[in-house]
């Protein structure tokens, strides 16, 4: 599972899930990141399944160089907030779309948490998952003017594609 682009000087940004079924949702957080040179990897991290490994993630993610953390998950999505208890570093969380009740179920484990252990919650599924990129390119680019500059022409380019009157269908 893949490490994208960027120079390798800043931090990086953590993609993570909890399962590999996560990842055609979490990959479109790898893709705005290619997109705007943002270096980072991916891994699968459960909180269920590998508790042992989330906590050494966690705990070592800082250490790592990463500045941010994105974590997805569905279901009982435990992960972002677990994570965000064990570091001090931003966690994103991504709530993925489940089977049996469409993510509702992930969003509503991902954003009720306590005072203290913040968790940004995304939106469910692939938009989330975009935005969250955006979101870690923008706090990774208040300390990169390079950054800065290449996610404000992302951000341009995109209102220049919008059609100032619709087509006929
Ligand atoms: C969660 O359970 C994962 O984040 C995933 O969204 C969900 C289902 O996992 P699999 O059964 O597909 O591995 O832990």
């Amino acid at each position: 599972m893949g490490e994208g682009s960027g120079d390798g000087a800043g931090p990086k940004v953590a993609i993570v899930m909890g399962s590999q079924s996560d990842w055609p949702t979490m990959q479109c957080t790898a893709d705005v990141l290619d997109e705007l040179g943002v270096p980072y990897e991916a891994r699968i991290v459960s909180a269920h399944r590998t508790p042992d490994r989330m906590y050494a993630f966690g705990k070592g993610a800082a250490d790592e160089g990463f500045g941010v953390i994105v974590a997805g998950a569905g279901g009982a999505a435990h992960l972002p907030g677990m994570l965000s208890a064990l570091t001090h570093l931003p966690v994103l969380g991504v709530p993925v779309e489940s089977k049996a009740l469409s993510g509702q179920d992930s969003l509503l484990s991902i954003v009720q948490m306590p005072a203290g252990v913040p968790t940004g919650t995304l939106a469910i599924g692939k938009a989330g998952a975009t935005n969250a990129g955006l979101l870690a390119a923008a706090i990774l680019a208040l300390g990169d003017a390079g950054l800065s500059r290449r996610l404000q022409d992302w951000r341009a380019a995109r209102s220049a594609a919008v059609a100032e009157r619709p087509e006929d269908a």
